[in-house]
């Protein structure tokens, strides 16, 4: 009977501060996980009628999910600062020697939620430096003391990291987050490749080479099936598990690439090479990127380290 591990637990061998903080996104994470589970049985479904920062259509759900994570995570000591995808500007809490600023999407894939697709929660940790905040918030994905996401599926899975091997939990009838993997690491190479190819015609052209390439069979002789679901926690969760390549290049529509840097691209990049593969943003290396705003978007290749790597091999090849 292997032993139950609870996130807390499994957490505690890092810092007390850490882990208070991982209470706090559990938390909210258990509100907006029944919230959505419940969401067909009362209004909560629908646009919000308002736009956010990036422009978009908030869904209520959106709202609900920010509200819930600035909320709980509000009541955490060692958060000094939150900073979501929905909000301009950070929110900024009165906890005196506060250490962490937790940067989050409240929930991703927006567009799936009405039709009872998997969404998610996507979460990076920050430690505060010098109390400068902004300088704190812009810095590089590798000084990220923490990554996760939550995916809201047939179960509530939270799979995250602290730097030290990725492990997964899976939210439990009495409301525990129970460890359900450990040490997780990326098939080296993988059957799936992942991209809205509704946009290939405006990406560069060595994207579409690549693709070609991987169709053909060129890279180590490996045959490929698509799978896109447009909730980037889902198709990155399946990268992780089964392997593959996700990839969002740029295009005509969004040259710098859709994704955003802070809150999509960094927290699953950590957790992409945590656990083996690898994250790029065509020539770079998504965690070495030096951030300049806040909601700063990137194009992002991330997944099995052979896909990535010529992938990045392509592009450069290419300039
Ligand atoms: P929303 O959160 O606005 O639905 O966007 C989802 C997302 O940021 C990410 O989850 C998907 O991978 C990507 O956008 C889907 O974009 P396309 O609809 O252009 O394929």
């Amino acid at each position: 009977m292997t032993t139950k591990v609870a996130l807390e637990q499994h957490v505690a061998a890092g810092s007390p501060e850490l882990r208070e903080v991982f209470g706090g996104v559990a938390a909210a994470a258990r509100e907006i996980a029944k919230q959505i589970r419940l969401a067909g049985l009362s209004d909560a479904l629908g646009a919000y009628g308002a736009v956010n920062v990036q422009g978009e259509q908030q869904q209520k759900l959106d709202v609900f999910a920010n509200d819930v994570m600035i909320k709980w995570l509000g009541q955490v000591a060692s958060v000094a600062a939150c900073v979501s995808e929905e909000d301009e500007a950070p929110v900024v809490f009165a906890n005196a020697g506060a250490k962490y600023i937790v940067i989050f999407d409240p929930l991703d894939g927006s567009s799936n939620i009405d039709v009872n697709v998997n969404v998610g929660t996507i979460f990076s940790v920050q430690e505060l430096q010098g109390g400068d905040l902004n300088a704190s918030i812009l810095q590089q994905g590798t000084k990220q003391a923490a990554a996760g996401y939550v995916v809201y599926g047939p179960s509530t899975v939270m799979v995250m990291t602290t730097g030290t091997g990725v492990a997964a939990f899976t939210l439990d009838d009495s409301g525990e987050f129970i460890r359900s993997n450990d040490a997780m690491q990326m098939p080296e190479q993988g059957p799936y490749y992942s991209t809205n190819e509704a946009n290939a015609a405006s990406w560069p052209a060595a994207y579409r080479e690549y693709l070609a390439m991987l169709l053909r069979g060129d890279l180590n002789g490996k045959t490929y099936s698509s799978r896109y679901i447009g909730s980037l926690v889902a198709d990155f969760h399946r990268t992780l598990l089964k392997g593959g390549v996700f990839l969002y290049p740029p295009t005509d529509k969004a040259p710098k690439g859709k994704l955003r840097l802070l809150y999509e691209a960094n927290p699953l990049a950590m957790l992409a090479e945590q656990a083996n593969g690898a994250a790029v943003n065509g020539p770079e290396r998504i965690l070495e990127l030096q951030p300049e705003q806040i909601h700063q978007r990137t194009a992002l290749i991330v997944g099995s380290k052979r896909e990535v790597e010529a992938l990045q091999k392509a592009v450069l090849e290419a300039r």
